[in-house]
């Protein structure tokens, strides 16, 4: 039972049960950040079913609480006690009234964007028509970029860059930390000089290093994406002053309500927006909107998604203030084999071609699926 009761809508969405499974995918090479390296991903998948349809959601906590609070196991825990029963037994009148179901829940928002996410791709399905059509995108084609984690030394860094932009890929991301930085942007700079770069600190400094991320300057970068704390917004604020480079939030921005603040403060210029982080469509729409009346440029964020939430970040992407390069990838960047066909492929052009199929737009592969899961819920 519920904890508590919410009045029924009279119409609405039939969903009868839902499904919680984890999956474990190993990487086909390690990610490594300034909070850590993975190799292996422990990923939560939503499914919603009812009327002979099934919604897919993907839950982008990671499996240790170091880039934001969520973990994987946390976000089977939210799901199960918290966001599933406020959905089931108490109908939807559409997917745009779930996140609001689920403000009560404080934070928590990578699991409960997963079921919302999850939410429209079912309504999609039900109307036969494309989930970027339902959230109200238009491009037909998205820019797509790479985020190279930390290396083991700055010639295999530059051996991956290489091969990204033979690929087509139209703008790099480099992960930096203290010791990873300057002597690194250096080398990139002297022999990409024209290349758009980008770097992520996911916050590895503070406002006392700011001399220190000044001299970044020099290597004329699109931004410089959350050097700082990842709940903070009034030292990035500061450190906006002292800097040339754009900050780009990431971390710090989970609500419309922080990115109106950081705007307002003049914290970043830009802002990364990531579907899980801010707790699914409705919330990442509101972001998105405000940025665009704003003049703030967006772009999607990755968080080393299976094919499940890479098709939504690519729905999200057909918005049209993103504007720039996101994080969204081909699969095989990421995975040996995914869980949708056809897999997620990037054009010469460093293109992903939005598909028209209902819903996400690409079938899920449930054998593979299964085949990949660890554990499994069902609920009713
Ligand atoms: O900060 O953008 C980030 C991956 C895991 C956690 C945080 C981040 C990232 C990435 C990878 O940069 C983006 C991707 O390729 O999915
Ligand atoms: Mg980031």
């Amino acid at each position: 039972m519920p904890d508590v009761a919410i009045p029924a809508a009279n119409t609405g969405m039939k969903i009868d049960q839902i499904i919680l499974r984890e999956i474990r995918m190993p990487l086909v090479a390690p990610f490594e950040t300034s909070f850590g390296a993975t190799t292996q991903r422990r990923i939560v998948l939503v499914e919603v079913k009812g009327e002979g349809n099934s919604g897919w959601g993907e839950v982008t906590a990671g499996e240790t609480p170091f880039y934001n609070e969520e973990n994987t196991d946390t976000a089977w825990i939210i799901l199960k006690d918290f966001a599933i029963p406020r959905v089931l037994g108490q109908p939807l009148g559409s997917a745009a009234e779930a996140a609001e179901r689920f403000e009560a829940i404080r934070g928590h928002r990578m699991a409960t964007g997963g079921l919302e996410a999850a939410l429209w791709d079912w309504e999609a399905k039900s109307k036969s028509i494309p989930l970027f059509q339902l959230i109200g995108g238009s491009q037909k084609e998205i820019p797509c970029g790479v985020s190279i984690g930390i290396q083991k030394n700055v010639k295999e860094l530059l051996a991956k860059i290489r091969t990204e932009l033979a690929a087509g890929y139209q703008r790099v991301k480099i992960k930096i930390k203290p010791g990873w930085d300057v002597a690194v942007l250096e080398r990139v700079r002297k022999e990409f000089p024209r290349l758009r770069l980008m770097a992520d600190a996911n916050s590895a400094y503070t406002l006392a290093d700011r001399a220190h991320l000044k001299t970044l300057d020099r290597f004329y970068l699109m931004m410089l994406e959350q050097p700082l704390a990842h709940d903070d917004l009034i030292d990035h604020a500061r450190l906006q002053q002292w800097l040339e480079t754009p900050i780009c939030l990431d971390e710090s921005i989970r609500t419309v309500r922080h990115a109106e603040q950081a705007i307002e403060t003049n914290a970043c210029r830009i802002i990364n927006i990531k579907l899980g982080r801010v707790g699914g469509f409705t919330p990442a729409k509101q972001i998105h909107d405000y940025c665009l009346a704003a003049k703030i440029p967006v772009w999607c964020g990755g968080m080393l998604e299976s094919g499940i939430g890479r098709a939504h970040n690519i729905a999200l992407s057909t918005l049209p203030g993103f504007v720039l390069p996101g994080d969204v990838a081909a699969s095989k960047r990421y995975w040996q084999q995914d869980v949708i066909q056809p897999e997620v492929e990037v054009t010469s052009e460093g293109t992903i071609r939005v598909t028209e199929g209902s819903g996400i737009g690409y079938e899920v592969s449930l054998e593979r699926i299964e085949q990949l899961t660890v554990r499994k819920e069902i609920y009713s």
